[in-house]
């Protein structure tokens, strides 16, 4: 019989990451101590088991970070344009094993393949900056007010720099942060989602071997695998001077509050509730596929996915009529089909969180106009695939306040002027991505303007989600603060320091003290 995993050639793509398949035994990775419980992956594509990895006991952890330590110790002394080098390197394996990668990113995780690919190339794409801007950790010379004193800044390695990534993008947040700390000079140990386990396994695959060609300590890149405790005993160690976490704006809470509270430094990237803005003047064709995809592109399942459509009442009925149309040609499906559309959902837990935002939402007031629905029967048998739907809605129902991970998207009606509708899509509790579709040059304006989106992304006639890896990523309120990736987000990977150097023989005070002896 002739399995999904074995039409789209997922045993070679296993083979190639350097995965166990079930029957080989558990998959550890390379430098990875774990030694636990057998945490086991299963596809939401067709819910067949893929393999399993160990999880990372107490015991484990210490090994994993003593080693990440004595790491430290060795990578900060190499030169920051060698250390690019190294992640040069990085990005030419990622290239040799994009395909296989962005398999089995689409078959763990369920995204599209295309998707699965693009979520490789932007782990390529982040090598590449981070390649450039090894010779660039520039900081900045000031002149002194003494005479005789030349005062600058440089930006220092920082340490062990922990990564708690989401199922979501189970390889490119990763990268993004990895990439950036060790041009930087920082090693890292990562905690994937327990939800992609081996997405995990397999970078730190690809890793081991420029590791190994250049003769590198390991502990550069370590992996921990598990749930929410060892997440805990990462976000609670005092060895750990930064900790970057993708994840809901609840755990989010959590582990900022834990890391606050031993004054660690943390880089927060939670939930978003991305609406776009549909003027009057805005090209409705851009405006549905800008919208489509930002709504069921990865499922509904990317923080930057589109969750609410604000639209001018005057072309409410044509941009509602246009995206039902849209939403009927969707073709749902195994996402390694490159004709479908839409992937499953990560697993049933998402599922039921989907189902109940459908009933909440019609149950605060709301009006369904695409019909969801778990699908069923063949192709459908890992019960994750649910049907993207449409609801007109109000913004102040609790519903639309609150992310659901799932294509669930919510149309809401404004009249008179673009304020009125900056104000609906800043009146939630997130504030990552926005966007606004316009022909009308004053309108963006003012959308981008102080006064317009508060979010940490906001894009003109583009949607919500895919943003490339060079600008700054994050956003502000519940999305936590943090940025990511391009732009000058490296700094955080670094400490900073400030130098002020005398070269004479007196020793003035500053702010022009005396203190004669
Ligand atoms: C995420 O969903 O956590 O902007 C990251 C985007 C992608 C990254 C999303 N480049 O949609």
């Amino acid at each position: 019989m002739t399995t999904i995993a074995s039409q789209f050639g997922m045993k070679e793509a296993l083979e190639k990451l350097g995965i166990k398949t079930i029957n080989e035994g558990t998959s550890t990775g390379v430098n990875n101590f774990s030694s636990g419980e057998i945490l086991e992956s299963y596809s939401p594509v067709d819910g067949k088991l893929i393999a399993s990895v160990k999880m990372t006991t107490a015991e484990d952890y210490e090994k994993t970070i003593q080693t990440a330590a004595e790491a430290f110790k060795k990578f900060r002394l190499i030169p920051a344009p060698q250390r690019g080098e190294i992640v040069r390197q990085f990005g030419e394996k990622l290239r040799e094993n994009k395909q296989a990668l962005g398999k089995l990113v689409s078959y763990e995780m369920g995204k599209s393949l295309q998707e699965g690919f693009g979520e490789v190339q932007e782990m390529i794409d982040i090598c590449d900056f981070a390649v450039g801007l090894s010779r660039q950790l520039h900081g900045l010379t000031m002149h002194s007010e003494r005479p005789g004193h030349r005062m600058y800044e440089q930006y220092h390695p920082l340490g062990i720099v922990g990564i708690i990534s989401a199922f979501n993008f189970p390889v490119a947040v990763w990268s993004w942060n990895t990439a950036l700390a060790w041009i930087s000079g920082d090693v890292c140990v990562w905690k994937p989602s327990e939800k992609t386990p081996l997405c995990g396994i397999a970078c730190q695959n690809i890793i081991a071997q420029v590791i190994k060609e250049n003769n590198l300590p390991e502990g550069i890149s370590c992996l921990i695998n598990g749930d929410y405790k060892i997440g805990e005993m990462l976000t609670a160690d005092t060895r750990i001077p930064l900790i970057s976490a993708t994840g809901s704006t609840r755990m989010g809470k959590i582990v900022a509050q834990t890391v606050a509270g031993r004054l660690g430094k943390s880089l927060l990237e939670l939930g978003g509730n991305n609406a776009i803005i549909v003027t009057p003047d805005a090209d409705i064709k851009m405006t549905v596929i800008g919208a489509v995809f930002g709504a069921v592109g990865t499922a509904g399942q990317r923080c930057t996915s589109t969750r609410r459509l604000i639209i001018h009442e005057s072309i409410y009925d044509k941009v509602k009529d246009a995206l039902v149309a849209a939403y009927r040609q969707l073709r749902i499906g195994n996402p390694l089909d490159e004709n479908n559309h839409v992937g499953p959902l990560i697993d049933t837990h998402a599922v039921e969180m989907y189902a109940a935002a459908l009933n909440k939402v019609v149950a605060q007031g709301g009006k369904i106009l695409v019909e969801g629905g778990v699908l069923s029967g063949e192709g459908y048998e890992s019960g994750c695939y649910v049907k993207p739907a449409i609801a007109e809605a109000e913004n102040s129902f609790e519903i639309v306040q609150h992310e659901t991970f799932a294509p669930v998207l919510y149309l809401l009606k404004y009249s008179g002027e673009v304020e009125n509708a900056i104000e609906i899509q800043n009146g939630v509790a997130q504030g990552l991505s926005s966007a606004i579709m316009t022909n009308n040059l004053r309108e963006a304006e003012r959308f981008l303007s102080a006064t317009g989106s508060d979010c940490g992304i906001a894009n003109v006639n583009i949607g919500t989600s895919g943003a490339e890896i060079g600008g700054a990523f994050g956003g502000e309120k519940e999305t936590g603060g943090g940025r990511e990736s391009g732009s000058d987000a490296w700094k955080i990977y670094m400490r900073r320091q400030t130098n002020t150097i005398n070269y004479t023989t007196n020793l003035p005070l500053a702010q022009g003290i005396k203190f004669d002896l």
